[in-house]
């Protein structure tokens, strides 16, 4: 098992502080420059759509988790609110003040409409991880100090700021579920940068500066099968904490996984949770996209040979957030 001075040296390797300038907030975003839009444009060939991101309901894998919990959507107007309508027009006093104002609109003639709430912690489903999502020894990307993420919210490098990338661009699928025949990896399989690489070469693509790297577990499906929240949780297989240094020398712009955390829960680096999250997002400025689900994707994506696509994946401008839910297009 690998040190923390093997990861302290890692870390200052690929730590990218300082390179967008000491008030930078964007990252490897910045990688993300015109000549890859423009580029990700053209491989709309077929206009095919895949929507990358999972449902936001009460049937997501968080019910095992104690910090997270499963979207709650509640109705605040529904057609119920008929009857209540009915009797404030009847002149009954037990008519609601929400009934009387949806009154004073629905009297005006026979439309009707309904609203909702969603009540959601914003990590609980397909997300963007912002560069404000974690720290160690008290610093966030870029140096700035943890407590700039406040009770009020990330007052350094919250989600908001991606917005400026769109986030749009290449997206290079590497799909080591197929590429090993499986439906899904191994529980706690560690994906290492050679097999990526070798991933890459047998689909006969190559990952560019300013790409968003998708890389396909599986585990997705894992959890549409199994249904099993905590072996989701703590079984995942995913990216190996050397996967940094790879993602680094690729100058990828993000990357995004099918599971849970885009990193194996295996551990692999003594006295260091999550390894890879904290060398990419803090060291490195990436963002790391989570719970996609690439099945359609990874299915168009075997049969026509083309495994690179135009990308849309813009988080909501949610201030001070430190993620953000996120329903990713690939166009191809
Ligand atoms: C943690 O880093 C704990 O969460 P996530 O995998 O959602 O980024």
């Amino acid at each position: 098992m690998a040190t923390i001075d093997d990861f302290r040296a890692v870390a200052a390797r690929v730590r990218n502080w300082g390179r967008w300038g000491d008030d930078d907030e964007l990252g490897t975003l910045n990688l993300l420059g015109s000549e890859c839009v423009r580029a990700a444009a053209g491989l709309v060939q077929k206009g095919a759509v895949f929507a990358l991101g999972v449902s936001f309901d009460a049937e997501g894998p968080w019910s095992a988790s104690g910090y997270r919990r499963n979207p709650i959507h509640l109705m605040t107007v529904d057609g119920g609110d008929e009857v209540d309508f009915s009797a404030h027009v009847r002149g009954w006093d037990e008519a609601s003040r929400g009934a009387r104002e949806l009154g004073g609109v629905w009297r005006l003639g026979p439309g009707r409409f309904y609203d909702d709430y969603i009540m959601m912690p914003l990590q609980a489903a397909s997300q963007w991880d912002a560069l404000a999502h974690v720290s160690y020894d008290g610093q966030l990307y870029n140096g700035y100090p943890a407590g700039a993420v406040t009770s009020q919210g990330a007052t350094r490098n919250g989600i908001e700021h991606a917005d400026v990338k769109g986030i749009t661009g290449r997206g290079v699928l590497l799909d080591v579920a197929r590429a090993q025949g499986v439906a899904y990896l191994e529980p706690r399989a560690v994906i290492q940068p050679e097999e990526l690489d070798a991933v890459a070469r047998a689909q006969g693509v190559s990952v560019a500066p300013g790409d968003i790297v998708v890389v396909r577990t599986g585990w997705w499906s894992f959890w549409l099968t199994e249904r099993d929240g905590t072996r989701w949780l703590l079984e995942s297989p995913g990216l190996g904490w050397r996967c940094a240094e790879w993602l680094h020398a690729q100058d990828a712009a993000a990357v995004a996984c099918d599971n849970g955390a885009v990193d194996s829960v295996t551990r692999e680096v003594d006295g260091v949770f999550l390894p890879l999250h904290l060398l990419c997002v803090r060291d490195m400025g990436m963002m790391l996209g989570e719970v996609w689900d690439l099945e359609a994707l990874a299915a168009d994506c075997a049969d026509d040979g083309r495994f690179t696509f135009q990308l849309v994946a813009p988080p909501l401008r949610i201030t001070g957030a430190v993620g953000s839910p996120v329903n990713p297009i690939a166009m191809k």
